[in-house]
């Protein structure tokens, strides 16, 4: 199990988020990363709502995850996969093909699938009571409708984007599973998806970052306090 509060790697997490984004948050892919490659981390919770002013020197837009390893910080979780892959001795030698394969699924799973995905998160969640949302829908779905169907002829009868499960996985698997209608994915893609999923480290990963949210519930907090204060009189 690699949490360990003496471990140098530390993750900067969110000590709590509304329902519909637990289990979305990005600081899972690095999470996930460090049980892969049995990299012991700890968890840095910080507050979603009222984001502390000096985490903006670590993270420019105050956003998670961020990485600390001893004396290297790292924001964005792709390059976040990638400094622990290499940690971890996951990534293939520099100038091989089969790295270049890795990180370049990797950056297409963040630049070429990704904003597809959210713009239609977008519209489908937080601006789903918009004038406009019902009418961007149908083409919104038709655009990502056509990156996954060329990204499941990529896979092809593949296990893995990169041959053997990699950052790219991380990567892609948490980027299809965010997508809100799950109609969307093929049928390749959603057993790819589950096969990611399925993975003990991501099963792992998924439990450490929705255990501290039951705790931080604004609503338990606020009944404490009540309580507290009831106590007192
Ligand atoms: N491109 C960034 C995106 C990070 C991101 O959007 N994080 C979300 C949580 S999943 C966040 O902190 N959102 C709050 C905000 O943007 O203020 C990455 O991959 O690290």
């Amino acid at each position: 199990m690699p949490i360990d509060p003496e471990a140098e790697i530390e993750i900067t997490a969110y000590e709590w988020v509304p329902s519909f984004a637990q289990g979305q948050v990005r600081d899972l892919r690095p999470r996930w990363a460090c049980e892969e490659y049995a990299l012991p981390y700890r968890v840095r919770l910080v507050s979603a709502v009222e984001r502390p002013a000096w985490y903006y020197e670590e993270q420019p837009w105050g956003q998670v995850p961020f990485v600390r390893d001893g004396d290297v910080g790292v924001f964005e979780s792709g390059a976040t996969l990638i400094h622990l892959a290499e940690k971890g001795g996951a990534l293939p030698p520099v100038g091989s093909q089969e790295r270049a394969k890795v990180l370049s699924w990797l950056l297409a799973a963040f630049n070429s699938v990704e904003p597809f995905v959210m713009e239609f998160v977008n519209c489908m969640v937080f601006s789903r009571k918009e004038d406009w949302a019902p009418l961007r829908r149908p083409s919104l779905a038709t655009a990502l409708e056509g990156r996954l169907k060329r990204l499941e002829t990529a896979l092809g009868d593949g296990e893995w984007l990169a041959g053997e499960f990699s950052i790219a996985d991380i990567a892609m698997v948490t980027v299809l599973r965010a997508i809100p209608d799950p109609a969307l994915l093929t049928a390749g893609l959603s057993a790819y998806v589950a096969r990611g999923t399925a993975r003990p480290a991501f099963q792992r990963a998924l439990e450490d970052q929705i255990a501290p949210f039951a705790e931080h519930d604004p609503r338990k907090q606020k009944a404490k306090a009540e309580n507290t204060a009831k106590e007192g009189a």
